[in-house]
């Protein structure tokens, strides 16, 4: 495993580097869900598939900018699904993105996920790495990665970033969220999915939330790239992570680019949710 986390330090260098001086318009390419793909997606794409091409414990990989699984060596252990480089439309507005990796044996499901690592690129570099040890962060210096502290969540949190378009909100989805917010709560989203759970991770708990709406029923954040790499770093910090009726992590993907809603946080407001989801089956 150490291996790959070497992969991905040495590859986040790489993309740092295309953030800051790559050039952020469009390509004439679109990934296998439609979105236009922005220059930095393939770029960072290319990077991190060559590092992981190097390493023998590497057995598949598959990248959110790629239609399909890539076999890379037959007697690997671990399967890799990445998002090379998500809410990358936020790089021109100068808004903090991030990439995320999902480490699974056997099979790309939530239940096979076995560690999770995520990078942000924001004022400072920082990579929290997640596996049966805890939750760690590191933070770049002086060149390095250097570990900073260990991630907690508390039971409860003040913290709300309710993403998906507002207007397509089913009403009781609506009235949970006023609820929090009628509770006090202090409205964080800024759209890039890396930074708004990486923030309610640091600071100690909240709500994240991607529902389902009237326009997406199943959401827009995908599973395998996405939803369950932070599923799995919730729970190791003490959170929960779930689809508004049962832990995400548990559900079934029948396609690699599978889409879920999804729900992130302490377990106050998870439970909140449970409670508010429990008559909207
Ligand atoms: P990409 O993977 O295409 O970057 O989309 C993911 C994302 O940008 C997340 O980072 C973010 O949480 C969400 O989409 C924002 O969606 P919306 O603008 O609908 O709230």
């Amino acid at each position: 495993m150490q291996d790959i986390i070497d992969a991905i330090k040495k590859a986040s260098f790489e993309i740092q580097d295309i953030i800051q001086k790559g050039d952020t318009s469009k390509s004439d390419n679109q990934n296998s869900t439609g979105d236009t793909q922005l220059k930095l997606d393939i770029q960072s794409d290319v990077v991190i598939e060559k590092a992981f091409k190097q390493i023998s414990s590497v057995k598949k990989i598959v990248s959110e900018e790629q239609e399909n699984i890539i076999d890379i060596n037959e007697d690997g252990k671990y399967l890799i699904a990445y998002d090379p480089l998500d809410g990358s439309s936020l790089v021109d507005v100068n808004l903090s993105v991030g990439s995320i990796y999902g480490i699974y044996e056997n099979d790309f499901t939530g239940a096979n996920i076995i560690a999770s690592i995520y990078v942000v690129f924001g004022p400072r570099v920082e990579m929290v790495i997640a596996n049966n040890d805890g939750v760690k962060m590191y933070r770049v210096l002086d060149g390095e990665f250097k570990y900073i502290q260990d991630i907690k969540l508390n039971e409860k949190g003040k913290l709300n970033a309710p993403g998906s378009t507002q207007q397509c909100w089913y009403p009781y989805h609506k009235e949970m969220i006023d609820r929090l917010f009628n509770e006090g709560y202090r409205l964080r989203y800024s759209g890039g999915m890396v930074p708004d759970l990486h923030q309610i991770l640091i600071k100690g708990g909240g709500l994240f939330s991607y529902p389902g709406t009237t326009d997406l029923p199943k959401g827009k954040l995908r599973q395998l790239f996405e939803v369950f790499p932070f599923a799995y770093t919730y729970k190791m910090a003490g959170g929960q992570a779930i689809n508004g009726f049962e832990d995400v992590l548990n559900i079934t993907t029948e396609h690699i680019h599978d889409t879920s809603p999804c729900f992130f946080g302490s377990n106050y407001e998870i439970n909140k949710v449970l409670e508010t989801y429990k008559n909207h089956a």
